[in-house]
């Protein structure tokens, strides 16, 4: 089965990951239209050896299209992803538009693959940062059903885009950042997305409402701290865990080693532990530092890494493609 398929937001850092993994995945295509703002239509993309222009994303864009492939921020998949639907394709969008809407499954692959498959035309693919976070929570969910998660992220600029990447060059040069609030080179900032009433940032109320709906857990309780880092790609997360029931840490090592998508790099005698410069290019999860929590009964800690860009986004969102074109 070969699908149309159509990439909005075809320009941006995410949109040329997806077009990227497609190609190295070899995603049976037949026509692909590559979309964007009227600002970049007319540059030119290379789609498996051949020559594409990037087309301006109008209302008439999805004629004959089997699958829309959103990522150009959360007001164009409001506007665009009812149109899409409407003209008969089905949309994986990247943004937080549609996230949390009940009619709009969210998901990972090695989670929750089945709940693509009960689309009303729209699939979302989940924040960068929840998607690493809940590959391993499921594996101890299953085991020993979680009772709390604390997270606290460490999070690269890449997740802001270009002008993230750019205000981190700049910055290592002395310059103003253009667009976080503070200098990120040499500094941290506990501030990802927008502040919201109750204290929190969007990023942290993603990563709460998110986990929940993945790993339909309503009961879990969720926290957590996000934090923009000077790395530039690569997401690393410290989850610390509680579970209902006591585990024995050899066999949590070795559910997560057996779950596809994982990687455990977990060898301290010889420094072996999940860094972003390993995880940068690559399409795996990596967990390690695994330890238990003796200030709980059944407390457990992990530190999760990975490639943001590509399984946080990108590739997460090709593999839901993938499970589409297996839908009758
Ligand atoms: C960041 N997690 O690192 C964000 C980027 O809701 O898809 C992705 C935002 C989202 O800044």
């Amino acid at each position: 089965k070969k699908a149309n398929l159509a990439i909005v937001g075809a320009t941006g850092m995410v949109g040329q990951t997806i077009k990227r993994v497609l190609e190295e995945r070899d995603f049976p295509v037949n026509n692909i239209l590559f979309l964007a703002s009227k600002r970049s239509a007319g540059k030119k993309v290379m789609f498996k050896g051949k020559e594409h222009v990037v087309l301006e994303l109008t209302e008439n864009s999805f004629k004959d299209i089997d699958i829309a492939l959103f990522s150009a921020g959360g007001e164009i998949s409001k506007k665009f992803a009812p149109i899409a639907k409407e003209s008969g394709a089905v949309v994986v969008d990247n943004s937080s538009a549609w996230r949390m809407d009940d009619d709009v499954p969210l998901v990972v692959p090695e989670v929750n693959p089945e709940d693509a498959f009960s689309h009303k035309g729209i699939i979302s693919n989940p924040n960068c940062s929840t998607i690493q976070a809940v590959l391993p929570l499921k594996v101890l969910d299953d085991l020993c059903k979680i009772k709390r998660v604390v997270y606290s992220t460490y999070q690269a600029v890449s997740g802001s885009g270009v002008a993230g990447v750019d205000d981190l060059k700049s910055g290592v040069q002395g310059k103003e950042p253009k667009n976080y609030p503070h200098p990120i080179a040499f500094n941290c900032l506990p501030h990802i997305d927008v502040f919201m009433d109750d204290g929190y940032t969007k990023e942290e109320r993603k990563m709460i409402d998110e986990t929940k709906k993945i790993l339909k857990n309503s009961k879990m309780g969720v926290t957590a701290t996000t934090v923009r880092v000077p790395v530039e790609n690569g997401h690393s997360l410290s989850v610390n865990v509680e579970l209902e029931k006591p585990y024995n840490l050899q066999s949590v090592l070795q559910a997560l080693n057996d779950k596809e998508g994982i990687v455990v790099l977990d060898d301290i005698k010889n420094n072996v532990y999940p860094m972003a410069i390993n995880a940068h290019n690559t399409d795996d999860v990596y967990v390690g530092r695994l330890r238990r929590d003796f200030s709980l009964e059944n407390g457990l800690n992990l530190w999760v890494v990975a490639d943001n860009i590509r399984k946080g986004a990108s590739t997460n969102t090709v593999q839901i493609a993938e499970l589409l074109l297996k839908e009758d």
